[in-house]
């Protein structure tokens, strides 16, 4: 089994730290995959971080970590409320999936509040800021430790 967690990002993420940082705050996403990366390594743990603004690369992804990722962190960005692709190339893969959201969503307008990716998710973080990141990577290996 791959001990690599593939962290998903999706749509407009690459602007974090630039991006409404009232909402999202400084931290960037370099920030972000060094922070995983660190949590990872005290897990034994391997992490891959990778942000596109496109649903179809998202859903290859995906199919890419079937074979090499024990985990997904997936923060989807907007694909989270409509994505159905997202949905299904999610429920193809057998290990954990963490859904993370950077803002608190359900305090937010109600087309954040629904989420396609929840019907996957083994777990779901919202509103923790980039912080959630790494709570989500100290479940992952939680979750892959039995
Ligand atoms: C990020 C986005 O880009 C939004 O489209 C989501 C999510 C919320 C976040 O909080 O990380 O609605």
């Amino acid at each position: 089994m791959p001990r690599t967690i593939y962290i998903l990002n999706g749509p407009n993420l690459n602007l974090l730290g630039r991006r409404q940082p009232e909402i999202y705050g400084h931290d960037t996403l370099d920030d972000v995959a060094r922070r995983c990366a660190e949590t990872g390594a005290g897990q034994g743990l391997e992490t891959l971080l990778l942000q596109s603004n496109h649903e179809g690369q998202i859903v290859d992804w995906i199919h890419e970590a079937r074979d090499a990722a024990a985990g997904i962190i997936i923060n989807p960005g907007a694909l989270t409320h409509y994505s159905i692709a997202v949905l299904d190339a999610l429920n193809t893969f057998d290990g954990p999936v963490i859904e993370v959201h950077i803002s608190q969503v359900h305090k937010r307008e109600s087309f954040r509040h629904h989420s396609y990716v929840s019907l996957r998710a083994d777990a779901v973080m919202a509103g923790f800021g980039v912080h959630g990141y790494v709570l989500a990577m100290r479940h992952m290996g939680h979750l892959l430790a039995g």
